[in-house]
């Protein structure tokens, strides 16, 4: 096939990559719906989808993947820069000379007997001045319709691209060549996690992935692309990539304020990221422009404005249904991919936690007859949905706006049982910084105010493209940066427990409360109280129309135990000494503050007064 572009250095990259590969047959990707339809007949025909009931799931499918490759894997996941203090203590190191060698063999024919396609895709809006254009080589059919819904994918990213403009190459293969007459398989991959290696090359700005063709490890404009080698990209031209839900809230005057947040997993991100507000706060309108991942850049009137580059939503399966998420429920009714869920017996799918009684019998996400009393979960816990953005009931006017959204706020979430309170803010910006590089989810919980916290920083931890310590210094940059109206930021924590080990806050649409009080703070309408941790609402402060929640229920998600307190500034202490001389003295010192203040606090601090 010729090559749709007259870009010569695309064209030595494909050529490049097919010479090292030596796959039967090369296809540019053109992202049309006859090029989606066709692929998924293909996979249905070769037995890799199934196409499911033309009227419970429109124009949806179901794949199976190998069972050992089923998530993304963070101990092949590679940041190879000159020097390995570049990557810094959290990331897995190797020499870009030396990985070049070692991939220049495991590529070697390795798509031969197979197609490798070449897809040109945009992260954000084609030609949107925060978005990037980009082309994925995979030979993966499955990789290329993912990325038709994931990303804007065609022909009109390589007109964007022109004759020589910015690319960045993305090089992914299952890794399982077919031998001549050698039958294929429904889900080819490297079946040796040890020969899997997902690489980064942040100065050079090229991403490799081999063996897997599961989610973020094949799918490369998502956490490879637009988290790993953005986050590079935006230190050296001065922006942000982030881990970053976008939400907008519009109060019942129909202003409209925009907040981006960050959370580790299993926190309910995709669900605050299509929150409806709950009975009470009728006048109030979440919308949608992101659940994952956000691009942020501050433009010439000063504000911070994020585009979503994704296109699509890759959404965790189990758990969701119509009271955790109705939003996301919505969205999937029609053209989706639907990955390691179970079919039931009439063409449809469904996974732990869905609405309603589990089937009397499904065919399980291994393809095995499954009934309740299996004692196996019907649906692997990291299935998957692939669903376009765009159907999202909620989605925001603006969300495919080239100039993005303005960022008023920013939350930092994390799940923590005790001592951290429902919501503070921050004193200003480099606090902020602080609180986002200390949050992190609980590991175990030995005794109250000992736990241990599995620290995940800005929820980055796994996709930071270079050293944390040195992203954190990136991020108080901001401070100094003249004419800029830096956003509030915030630390919100849904998941305190009481004496009896339940959780006291009712979370999903009533996070909306919090939310409201976080946009009265952001437009000066609403006080605050100092509390060692930062500025935290009284109970009457929060809007409480329409919930039974009284104060003694506000105590226990607010009060702040001294010995938490404390115990949380020693604690930081340790973590922070991994970074050494990387570490930004102003982190040393907001530690020392909270220190400070948390000593000299009573033994219950309480803003329920
Ligand atoms: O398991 C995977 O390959 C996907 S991981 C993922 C997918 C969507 C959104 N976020 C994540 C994540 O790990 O943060
Ligand atoms: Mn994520």
């Amino acid at each position: 096939m010729t090559a749709p572009t007259r870009n010569q250095k695309l064209i030595d990259f494909v050529d490049r990559v097919a010479a090292l590969t030596t796959p039967d047959a090369v296809v540019w990707c053109d992202g049309s719906t006859e090029e989606y339809d066709r692929l998924c007949q293909e996979m249905v025909d070769s037995g890799t989808f199934v196409r499911l009931d033309g009227e419970k799931r429109p124009n949806s499918y179901l794949c199976r993947s190998h069972p050992s490759d089923v998530a993304r894997v963070e101990n092949r996941t590679f940041i190879c820069t000159e020097k390995k203090e570049d990557a810094g203590p959290t990331n897995n190191w190797m020499a870009p000379a030396e990985m070049r060698a070692t991939l220049d063999k495991a590529f070697a024919g390795c798509m031969k007997g197979r197609t490798m396609y070449v897809i040109p895709f945009s992260m954000g809006p084609i030609g949107s001045p925060i978005a990037y254009n980009a082309i994925e080589i995979t030979d993966s059919p499955y990789v290329v319709v993912n990325m038709h819904i994931m990303t804007r994918v065609g022909t009109a990213v390589l007109d964007s691209i022109g004759e020589d403009g910015f690319f960045i190459p993305c090089v992914h293969s299952v890794g399982a060549p077919l031998a001549d007459g050698q039958a294929d398989v429904p889900w080819p991959c490297e079946p040796d996690i040890d020969n899997k290696y997902i690489v980064h090359y942040p100065e050079t700005r090229e991403i490799w992935s081999y063996g897997s063709g599961y989610g973020g490890n094949a799918l490369l404009g998502k956490k490879c692309l637009a988290l790993r080698i953005a986050s590079t990209m935006a230190r050296d031209e001065g922006w942000l990539a982030e881990h970053m839900l976008i939400l907008g809230l519009e109060s019942p005057d129909g202003e409209r304020t925009y907040v981006a947040g960050a959370f580790p997993s299993a926190c309910g991100k995709t669900n605050l990221a299509m929150v409806l507000p709950p009975k009470g706060l009728e006048g109030w309108k979440a919308t949608t422009v992101g659940d994952d991942i956000a691009w942020i850049k501050p433009r010439p009137d000063g504000t911070l404005r994020a585009i979503n580059p994704e296109y699509g939503f890759f959404g965790v399966a189990p758990g969701t249904n119509y009271k955790s998420n109705p939003m996301a429920m919505e969205t999937l009714r029609a053209n989706c991919i639907f990955t390691n869920v179970a079919l039931t017996d009439d063409g449809d799918v469904w996974w732990e936690g869905m609405d309603g009684e589990p089937p009397a019998h499904a065919i399980d996400w291994k393809g095995n007859e499954w009934t309740p009393a299996s004692g196996t979960p019907a649906a692997h816990p990291n299935s998957r949905f692939t669903a376009p953005a765009g159907q999202c009931p909620t989605i925001d006017p603006a969300w495919e706006d080239p100039e993005g959204v303005p960022i008023s706020a920013f939350l930092f979430g994390g799940r923590l049982s005790s001592t951290f309170p429902l919501v503070y803010e921050a004193f200003d910006w480099q606090h902020g910084v602080f609180l986002a590089a200390s949050m992190g989810s609980e590991a175990t919980a030995a005794a109250i105010g000992q736990e241990s916290i599995r620290r995940d920083p800005f929820a980055m931890l796994p996709f930071i493209g270079y050293n944390m310590a040195e992203y954190w210094g990136h991020w108080l940059t901001f401070a100094e940066r003249e004419g800029l109206k830096l956003p509030k930021i915030f630390r919100v924590n849904w998941f305190r427990k009481d004496d009896n080990g339940k959780f006291i806050w009712p979370g999903f649409g009533q996070n909306m409360r919090v939310l409201e009080w976080i946009v009265e703070r952001v437009k000066g309408r609403t006080e605050a109280v100092e509390s060692p941790f930062g500025m935290m609402p009284s109970y009457q402060a929060i809007n409480w129309a329409g919930l039974d929640f009284g104060r003694d229920k506000y105590h226990g998600i607010t009060d702040i135990a001294r010995a938490g307190a404390v115990h949380e500034a020693d604690a930081l202490k340790d973590y922070f000494g991994q970074f050494g001389d990387a570490l930004p003295a102003e982190m040393e010192a907001e530690r020392k503050a909270l220190e400070d203040r948390a000593k000299g606090a009573p033994d219950v601090w309480s803003s329920a007064a």
